[in-house]
């Protein structure tokens, strides 16, 4: 980290100061979901003792602040991402992202394809399955190469004169691997279908560029990337959001009320219904001010250094298969041959190590890699080599239990 060092960064994390099973606590789960810093906790708590009150509603003190803050919120995350703000909707989350999507833009679309990939997350997945079903779509998937990636050499075939809808995961929750949607994005254009980026992995760890990548749609959650949960954003051009339905209807999204018919708000509230997660949006505006300040640039740098760093101990250890390619971010999915993950991830609890194991919300993936699940760690900012060792030791300990 060039700009703030180590120290200084897990200095802003008042978590890692805590001991677990008397040990010193090793947090790699952060794909799950990020830490917070303080700046992030004293924000929400400066917005419920200083200024708690609904946005877009008062024209008193409070609301006008709170409003302010919550717009603003919006441009944060919004310049992270080179978007423009009217451009993001604040919603729960990746999940409600992609929702929202394949309701309101989805809802347009009959007879045709819906291009998606083995690797995704139950959330690109089950909503375009229930789309599918609804308007007489069919699903078509990549299929992933030996090492992880996406399998492109029949790309010219899948994405046809029929597609609809490409959605990809933008990183792999699982392989770490980075997909190339700038170029699957180009191709999915010149067919004229629509690119949609799950970026839940990628917006926290790598940079983003909407206007670069050319994508329609991109999702992602603020709790990845060092903010609350229940908060997250769709990033949607503008002329395709006008162009849609609302998802939810009620207060807020309107313009006009009359009692048979309604119109709605400017871009982004009508995509926002009722009261929203006030204190969640504005920690999540902080969170990605957080992320600015730090660079985008030294986040991924670290994240390459310690997952080289990790890839090479856990190489060398006997008897553990790694998943996913050689060039990945910030996380390792592994299985120490014969020993269940979870039974790897409950005795590493004992040392203070946190990691996650399990099928990650990606079944069709564990399918595809004829497992029932695997050990996951994943790192961020706060995390150092001291770490990776730690969590080195812990797996020998589970290889000595297991013998
Ligand atoms: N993956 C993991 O441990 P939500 O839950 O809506 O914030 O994010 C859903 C989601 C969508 N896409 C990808 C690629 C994701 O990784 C996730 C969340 C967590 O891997 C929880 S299952």
């Amino acid at each position: 980290m060039k700009l703030l060092s180590m120290n200084e960064i897990r200095e802003d994390f008042p978590i890692l100061n805590r001991k677990i099973n008397g040990k010193r606590m090793v947090y790699l789960d952060s794909a799950a979901t990020s830490q917070k810093p303080v700046q992030v906790i004293k924000a929400i708590e400066d917005y419920y003792r200083n200024y708690n009150a609904n946005v877009h509603r008062g024209i008193y003190q409070l609301s006008v602040e709170a409003t302010e803050a919550y717009e603003s919120a919006h441009d944060e995350v919004a310049s992270l991402i080179n978007a423009n703000p009217e451009e993001i909707i604040f919603t729960k989350g990746t999940t409600e992202s992609l929702n929202l999507v394949a309701y309101s833009l989805g809802n347009r679309i009959r007879d045709g394809e819906i291009l998606l990939s083995k690797m995704e997350h139950h959330s690109n997945l089950v909503p375009w399955q229930q789309l599918a079903k609804r308007n007489n779509l069919k699903l078509k998937f990549f299929d992933l190469t030996d090492d992880g990636e996406l399998d492109l050499s029949n790309i010219d075939e899948l994405i046809n004169k029929n597609t609809k809808i490409v959605s990809l995961t933008h990183v792999s929750n699982v392989l770490g691997t980075i997909n190339p949607v700038k170029e699957i994005a180009k191709i999915a254009h010149e067919n004229n279908a629509l690119f949609i980026a799950d970026s839940a992995q990628g917006v926290p760890h790598i940079e983003v560029n909407v206007k670069n990548l050319d994508v329609d749609f991109l999702a992602f959650s603020g709790h990845k990337m060092l903010g609350p949960t229940g908060i997250g954003a769709l990033y949607g051009k503008k002329e395709i959001l006008e162009e849609m339905d609302p998802f939810m209807f009620g207060g807020d999204m309107i313009r006009e009320v009359k009692l048979n018919e309604s119109t709605w708000n400017t871009l982004p509230w009508k995509f926002e219904a009722g009261t929203p997660n006030i204190s969640g949006g504005i920690g999540f505006g902080v969170a990605a001010k957080y992320i600015k300040r730090i660079g985008i640039d030294n986040i991924e740098n670290h994240e390459k250094n310690i997952v080289k760093y990790a890839y090479d101990k856990l190489n060398e250890m006997d008897n553990v298969e790694i998943y996913g390619p050689e060039k990945r971010s910030g996380l390792i999915s592994f299985n120490l041959k014969g020993i269940h993950a979870h039974d790897v991830s409950s005795i590493l609890d004992e040392s203070g190590i946190a990691i996650r194991g399990g099928h990650h919300c990606c079944m069709p993936l564990m399918e595809h890699l004829g497992i029932a699940g695997n050990a996951r760690a994943s790192f961020y900012i706060y995390n150092n080599e001291e770490d990776v060792d730690t969590l080195v030791k812990g797996l020998e300990e589970v290889k000595r239990i297991f013998k």
